[in-house]
């Protein structure tokens, strides 16, 4: 079973998040950010990837390290419940359209993180959500999940598009590349023989 669970606690935040990749994008969100659940719902729901989060953080101060700290919870339980790699598709793609936004992710599970950046978002809040913060997700969720994560904006204008778009376009891509390809058998998809 390609399943994780993974708690962090830390004086800031209290998380525990549980992924099963071969699921069928069951979500459960509960971070206290509301925005931040309406994305995470996103990256469940597209990705097919069941995804049970729950977080305290210190929201008294501002969103920041709890959304941080899923990214990394969730950066993690994905590297757990890849394992080996074995027979996985390793690249993902996807230009993904929501209205007047379009976003394409293009993503490698190859243990080498990065993250390539390409975002305008419009505002700095959506509701009382710093839209800055997308990118410190990303960054947490590309580091610790050894993903080469580039997420690109080709245009839009209103900003819960935009972000909606590019959790979408992961999603989409991240489905594609953890999903094991059938010619593969159980081959590691790197010809170094490890990921
Ligand atoms: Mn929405």
């Amino acid at each position: 079973m390609r399943i994780a669970t993974v708690t962090r606690k830390t004086n800031e935040t209290d998380i525990s998040v549980e992924v099963n990749l071969d699921g069928t994008g069951v979500y459960d969100m509960n971070t206290g950010v509301g925005f931040f659940d309406h994305m995470l719902d996103q990256l469940a729901r597209h990705s097919l990837i069941d995804i049970t989060v729950r977080a305290t953080g210190d929201l008294h101060i501002d969103d920041h390290h709890t959304v941080e700290d899923v990214g990394i919870a969730l950066g993690q339980a994905l590297t757990q419940a890849l394992g080996d790699k074995k027979g996985i598709r390793r690249y993902g793609e996807c230009h993904l359209p929501m209205d007047d936004a379009q976003v394409r992710c293009a993503l490698d599970l190859s243990a080498r993180p990065f993250l390539v950046w390409n975002m305008e978002i419009t505002t700095q809040k959506i509701a009382t959500f710093d839209t800055e913060l997308v990118r410190e997700f990303f960054q947490a969720f590309a580091t610790h999940g050894g993903i080469t994560l580039h997420i690109d904006q080709l245009h839009g204008f209103n900003s819960h598009h935009i972000v909606e778009a590019a959790f979408k376009a992961v999603a989409r891509a991240l489905r594609f590349a953890v999903e094991k390809d059938p010619r593969k058998a159980d081959a590691i998809p790197s010809t170094k023989g490890a990921l």
